[in-house]
C-alpha cells in the first residue's frame, strides 16, 4: 500500500489518542499494520510495516484504530486475539489474512519427551500452567478423551489437575512425546471480540481453542467472514447478546465439541453461506434469538457419537420471528432443521433437508411456524413433523418424498396436539415404495386422497417429483416433475427466488395451476429451469461421387420445452436455418466436409452435432486436389 500515507499515519499514531478523531475526518489516512510471524526480522517493537512487520496479531490489535487494517501474513500464531478497541461506523478495524494459511492456534506443543514423567499408571505427567486450562489435548491431531482423574485414565485419554497444574496423558503406556505430536489446549478463544463493534475478521484459520473459535459477546456491527474454524472446545463461533448488524458469512466450521455456530440471546444476526459440519452438536444453533436470518448455509454430518441430538439447524428456546431460507441440511444424526421450545413465528422457506437421521423438518412446541417451498427427501423419520402443541402451522408448496420408508413413518406427521389451526396445501407427496403418506391427528393415511378427505390439501399432489439425481443428493426437478407450475406464490412467506436464487420458469407444455403471481412457480425448494436441447444429426449418405444428394435429418433431437429452429451448415458454404428438422443439399465439388447441426430452443439455448461426409470426383473427371478440412 501507500507508504507515504502509512508514514504520516504512523507519526500521528505515535502522537496521541486523538487520532481516531482525526481519522474520522480523514478516512484516507487509515493505516495498514503488517504482521508476519514467519518473518526472521519481525518485531513487536518495530514499526509494523511491510519491511519490519510485527510478530504477533496481538501487537497489531493493540495499535489499530478505527479505519485501520491489521494485515496478517501466513504463519502459525499461538495466541488469543483479543480486540482491545472498536472501530467507528464506516471505519471498522479490519483483521485480515493476507493469504491462506494464517493459523491462530489455541494449543501449546508438549511433544518434548524429556518434559514427561512416568506415573504409577499408563499415564505420563508434566507440569502445565498455560493461560487457560486445557479442555482438550491432541495426539497427532486426534482429540484424546477426557478422563475423570489422574489415576483412571485409559488409552488415548488425558486429565488436567487444575489445582496442581499438572497434565496427564495416557497413550497406552509409552512416553507421549516419543514419536508423537502432542498439543494441549492453552488459550480460551481464537478471536475474542466481546464488547466491540465495527470489527471485521476475514480469512483466518482458527484451530483448537479451549473454548470458542470466534467469540462475539455483547457485540454489534461485527463481520466475520471467510474464516475456517476447526476443533473448537465449545462453539466454532458464538454470538452472545449481540444486536444488529452482525454478519457471519462464508465461513467453514467443523469438528467443534459443541455447535458449529451458536447465536444466543441476540437479534439481527445474519448467518449466511457458511458450511458447518462434523461438529459434535448442531451445525447452527439459535437460542433466545429473534429477528435474525439463517441463509444459504450448508449443514451436514453433525453427530454426537454417544447420543442422537445433533441437527443441521436447531432453532430453540424461544427463538422467534427468524427467517430460515435457502439452507441445505443433510446427513445429520438428528433432524435436518428443527424448531423447538417456544420458537414461534419462524419462517422456513426454500430449504432442502435430506438424508438425516430423524426428521427432515421438525416443529416441536412452537406455534405459528411457516414451512413454505421446502424439499424433504429420504429422511429416516418424517419429512415434515409437527408435534407437542406446535399449533397453527402453515405447510405450503413443499415436496415430501420417500421419508420414513424404513421406519414405517411418513412424509407428513401432525401429532394429536399439533393439528389445531394447521394449514396444509399445495404440497407434493411421493413414496417410491409402499407406505403411508401422512399421519394426522393420530390416524395414518395411505394416500393423499384419503388425507384430503379430512379437508386438508385441496390442491395437494401425490406424484413423482422426479428429482434430477436423488441418490447423489441432487433434488433439482427434472422435466415431468409433479411439482411444476403449481405453487401458490401468494402465500405469506413465499420467496420468488429459489434455493439457488433463480426465478420461476413457465414450462409452456405444463398448464399453470398455481395461485398468486406468477401462477407458474414450482413446489419445493427449486424452480425448474429450461434445460438446453440435445442435438442429433443423421445423414442419408456419408460418401459418393459428385453430384451427391444428401438429406440431413435432425428429427431425433429433443428438448424439454421444444426446439424452435434447426440450422444446417453443409460445410461447403451452404447454410440454412428452418423450423423443420430435415434439409437436403447437393454437393457438386469433391472434398471432405463436416455437416454441422445447431438446434435452438425457445429460451435461446443451443446444442450442436456434426457428421463428416466424403464427396469423390465425378466419374471420368480427374480426382480433385481440392480437399476441405
Ligand atoms: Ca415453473
Ligand atoms: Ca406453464
Ligand atoms: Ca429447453
Amino acid at each position: 500500500m501507500l507508504f507515504g500515507r502509512l508514514g504520516v499515519v504512523r507519526v500521528c499514531l505515535f502522537g496521541a489518542v486523538v487520532i481516531s478523531g482525526l481519522l474520522a475526518m480523514h478516512p484516507a489516512l487509515a493505516a495498514t499494520w503488517n504482521v508476519n510471524g514467519a518473518s526472521a526480522v519481525c518485531s513487536d517493537a518495530g514499526p509494523g510495516d511491510a519491511t519490519t512487520p510485527f510478530c504477533t496479531i496481538g501487537k497489531g490489535a493493540a495499535v489499530a484504530v478505527a479505519g485501520d487494517t491489521v494485515l496478517v501474513a501466513p504463519a502459525t500464531y499461538r495466541e488469543q486475539v483479543t480486540a482491545p478497541a472498536s472501530g467507528l461506523s464506516g471505519m471498522p478495524i479490519t483483521y485480515r489474512a493476507s493469504a491462506p494459511g494464517v493459523i491462530v492456534l489455541g494449543t501449546l506443543d508438549v511433544s518434548d519427551p524429556l518434559g514427561w514423567t512416568p506415573t504409577g499408571t499408563n499415564a505420563w505427567s508434566r507440569p502445565y500452567n498455560p493461560p487457560s486450562s486445557p479442555s482438550q489435548v491432541f495426539r497427532d491431531g486426534v482429540r484424546l478423551a477426557p478422563a475423570a482423574s489422574a489415576t483412571t485414565t485409559t488409552t488415548d485419554s488425558f486429565y488436567f489437575d487444575s489445582v496442581a497444574k499438572v497434565l496427564y496423558v495416557d497413550i497406552g503406556g509409552g512416553n507421549p512425546g516419543v514419536g508423537h505430536a502432542i498439543e494441549a489446549g492453552a488459550r480460551q478463544h481464537g478471536f475474542r471480540l466481546d464488547g466491540r463493534s465495527e470489527i471485521v475478521v476475514d480469512g483466518f484459520e482458527i484451530r483448537a481453542p479451549n473454548n470458542v473459535g470466534v467469540r462475539m459477546g455483547t457485540c454489534s456491527a461485527i463481520t466475520v467472514r471467510n474464516c475456517k474454524v476447526s476443533y473448537a472446545g465449545t462453539f466454532g463461533m458464538q454470538a452472545l447478546s449481540c444486536t444488529t448488524p452482525v454478519l457471519i458469512q462464508g465461513n467453514d466450521v467443523s469438528l467443534s465439541k459443541s455447535e458449529g455456530i451458536r447465536i444466543d440471546t441476540s437479534s439481527g444476526v445474519t448467518a449466511q453461506g457458511n458450511a458447518s459440519h462434523d461438529n459434535i452438536e448442531h451445525g447452527i444453533g439459535l437460542r433466545r434469538t429473534t429477528q435474525s436470518q439463517v441463509l444459504g448455509n450448508t449443514l451436514y454430518a453433525n453427530k454426537d457419537p454417544n447420543i442422537m441430538r445433533s441437527n443441521g439447524l436447531d432453532v430453540d428456546v424461544t427463538s422467534t420471528d427468524n427467517l430460515v431460507k435457502g439452507n441445505t441440511a443433510y446427513g445429520n444424526d438428528d433432524s435436518g432443521i428443527q424448531v423447538y421450545a417456544g420458537s414461534a413465528r419462524n419462517v422456513l422457506v426454500r430449504n432442502v433437508s435430506r438424508d438425516n437421521g430423524d426428521h427432515g423438518f421438525d416443529v416441536n412446541g412452537s406455534t405459528d411456524v411457516k414451512l413454505i417451498s421446502n424439499t424433504a427427501y429420504g429422511n429416516a423419520s418424517n419429512g415434515f413433523n409437527f408435534e407437542n402443541l406446535a399449533i397453527n402451522g402453515v405447510l405450503e408448496n413443499n415436496i415430501a418424498a420417500d421419508n420414513g420408508n424404513l421406519r414405517g413413518l411418513y412424509n407428513l406427521r401432525v401429532g394429536t396436539t399439533a393439528s389445531t389451526g394447521l394449514v396444509a396445501d399445495r404440497n407434493v407427496y411421493w413414496k417410491s415404495v409402499a407406505g403411508d403418506q401422512v399421519s394426522y391427528n393420530g390416524t395414518a393415511y395411505a394416500t393423499l386422497a384419503l388425507f384430503q378427505a379430512t379437508g386438508n390439501e385441496p390442491n395437494g399432489v401425490e406424484g413423482d417429483p422426479r428429482f434430477r439425481n436423488a441418490g447423489a443428493g441432487d433434488l433439482h426437478l427434472a422435466f415431468g416433475s409433479s411439482a411444476l407450475d403449481s405453487a401458490d406464490a401468494g402465500v405469506a412467506g413465499f420467496s420468488l427466488d429459489d434455493h439457488d436464487g433463480l426465478l420461476p420458469f413457465d414450462v409452456p407444455t405444463v398448464a399453470d395451476t398455481g395461485a398468486g403471481i406468477p401462477p407458474y412457480a414450482d413446489r419445493g425448494a427449486y424452480e425448474y429451469q429450461d434445460s438446453p436441447p440435445e442435438a442429433a444429426l443423421r445423414l442419408s449418405s456419408h460418401s459418393g461421387r459428385a453430384p451427391l444428394d444428401v438429406t440431413a435429418d435432425a428429427s431425433a433431437s429433443s428438448d424439454d420445452v421444444g426446439i424452435v429452429s434447426y440450422t444446417f451448415d453443409f460445410g461447403d458454404g451452404t447454410q440454412m436455418t428452418q423450423a423443420t428438422p430435415k434439409a437436403s443439399h447437393t454437393y457438386t465439388t469433391a472434398g471432405r466436409y463436416f455437416v454441422v447441426l445447431t438446434v435452438r430452443d425457445g429460451a435461446g439455448l443451443t446444442a450442436s452435432d456434426r457428421k463428416h461426409l466424403n464427396v469423390r470426383s465425378a466419374r471420368g473427371a480427374t480426382e480433385s486436389a481440392t480437399r476441405r478440412r
